[in-house]
């Protein structure tokens, strides 16, 4: 690996950690999120070491990129876990899917069933950044029919309403798990064992049947009745064959994620720009669709503020608790001026920032926990993602302030911790955590991108009627 150091001690010091927590998740052709917590691929987190990755090794960048692409499936999808080693435990391996018995996979590999944010194209337009023309149009040549089937596959299986947004059906699919909303939407669906359980108050019992919760302290994961209840979605999308009208005939949450969606956005405007850069052609099929997602997304607005939310697209109303997700908005580039002013204004207020920032969910939610994942803690791969929104809107000081004291929660919180306590900085959930290294290169490297102006004007504001069913 080339260096990525920038002659500042201290921040080389930092890179010299973060680099080595990469290579030591290295695992070839792609790296792990973590040493033994997460032991195969995931999708999104590939994408964000791809981007940290392309400092140091930009060839290495783009093989854990093209790595990602022997797990898709023949509809398109990439799956949000592709089982790397088949001997290592994960608590939801291969034998809790067996979508062996529904699709192969481009390079035979075993994956999960579900998705994970579309991070893809932002990741190859990045690593892009760092080659050579010829290596860059090479790049893009390899992976363009793959996006192409995967955006397509999105809105083909994944937008049953047809309207422009993306349906997750589980909540592995959003990458922020056990978000407040993400979380009353799947205890609608708690087993009735687990409900006795809890009835009796005996659902500790549930702890002793799980493996997950001995890696890292147990108030860092969810609980054992929650952990249940995912186990019980995914074997209804098995029994499902995954398929998505199936799926709308069982009792799995339906949920046009918030976060998921702005990803996707960004994601379209990406697949453009890579077409373009190809003289490709697009489908006009799947022209279509992404042009529609910008306006759809703004339904997800609560009407009065500026804040958005996730919907429960069977239900067709918004899920009341807001998360980190509704800042991407920014990211999107979806926002007029001025909400974008009113979003960075939020951010910093103390229930989102009490000492350090961005919580995934606000200290006044009723469900906040500081150390428990996506229930309140600050996590690096999303300050990312805000600052680079921020930019987009010219809103630099607030970006660059996160920007700052993202580098400095992971100087002070002694390792590339997997997310950080709010409250105090404190390090939580695993250790030498993949994506923490990556961005902590990237982000000390400065960025290589001009920052994106937004798409284009959005529409006329928030229609109310946009609550209604999708
Ligand atoms: C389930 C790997 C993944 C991240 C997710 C994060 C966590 C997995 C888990 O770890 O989810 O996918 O077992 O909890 O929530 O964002 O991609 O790092």
């Amino acid at each position: 690996m080339q260096s990525a150091q920038d002659g500042n001690p201290v921040n080389d010091r930092l890179v010299a950690a973060a680099v080595q927590v990469l290579r030591d998740n290295d695992l070839g052709e792609i790296t792990k999120p973590s040493p033994t917590l997460y032991p195969h691929q995931w999708l999104w987190d590939s994408c964000f070491i791809a981007i940290g990755l392309r400092h140091v090794d930009p060839d290495r960048a783009t093989r854990e990129i093209l790595s990602l692409f022997r797990g898709q499936w023949t509809n398109g999808m990439l799956p949000h876990v592709i089982f790397s080693q088949s001997d290592v435990y994960y608590h939801a391996g291969p034998e809790r899917w067996r979508t062996d018995l529904v699709t192969a996979t481009a390079g035979g590999a075993e994956t999960t069933g579900v998705t994970q944010p579309p991070m893809v194209a932002e990741a190859v337009v990045r690593v892009g950044e760092v080659l050579e023309p010829r290596a860059r149009t090479d790049f893009y040549r390899a992976v363009f029919p793959g996006l192409v089937r995967y955006h397509s596959w999105m809105y083909r299986e994944r937008d049953p309403w047809d309207n422009g947004l993306v349906t997750l059906v589980h909540p592995w699919e959003s990458g922020m798990d056990n978000t407040p909303p993400w979380m009353r939407m799947t205890r609608q669906v708690t087993p009735w064992r687990v409900r006795a359980l809890q009835a009796v108050n005996s659902d500790g019992v549930l702890d002793l049947l799980r493996r997950d919760s001995k890696e890292v302290p147990a108030d860092e994961r969810l609980s054992g009745a929650d952990l249940f209840t995912l186990y019980r979605i995914i074997r209804e999308l098995r029994d499902a064959r995954y398929d998505m009208r199936r799926i709308m005939d069982t009792s799995v949450p339906l949920v046009q994620d918030v976060a998921f969606n702005a990803i996707l956005i960004r994601a379209n405007a990406h697949l453009v720009a890579i077409a373009e850069a190809l003289d490709e052609r697009l489908p006009a099929g799947l022209k279509r669709c992404m042009g529609r997602t910008p306006d759809a997304f703004r339904t997800l607005l609560r009407s009065g503020d500026s804040t958005f939310l996730n919907r429960d697209a069977r239900a067709g109303t918004l899920i009341p608790g807001e998360t980190v997700g509704g800042f991407l908005a920014l990211y999107a580039g979806v926002l007029r001026a001025d909400e974008a002013a009113h979003m960075a204004e939020r951010i910093i207020q103390p229930r989102w920032w009490p000492r350090l920032g961005v919580a995934s969910a606000p200290t006044d939610d009723a469900e906040f926990k500081p150390h428990c994942y996506w229930q309140g803690p600050a996590w690096v791969n999303m300050n990312w993602l805000i600052a680079d929104g921020l930019d987009r809107y010219g809103l630099s000081e607030l970006a660059g302030r996160i920007r700052r004291q993202t580098v400095e929660m992971v100087a002070a919180g002694g390792g590339m911790f997997e997310y950080y306590s709010p409250l105090d900085g404190q390090g939580v959930g695993s250790d030498h955590f993949s994506w923490t290294a990556a961005l902590v290169i990237d982000l000390l490297a400065g960025s290589v991108t001009a920052p994106v102006p937004p798409q284009r004007p959005p529409a006329a504001r928030v229609d109310p009627a946009g609550q209604s069913r999708p």
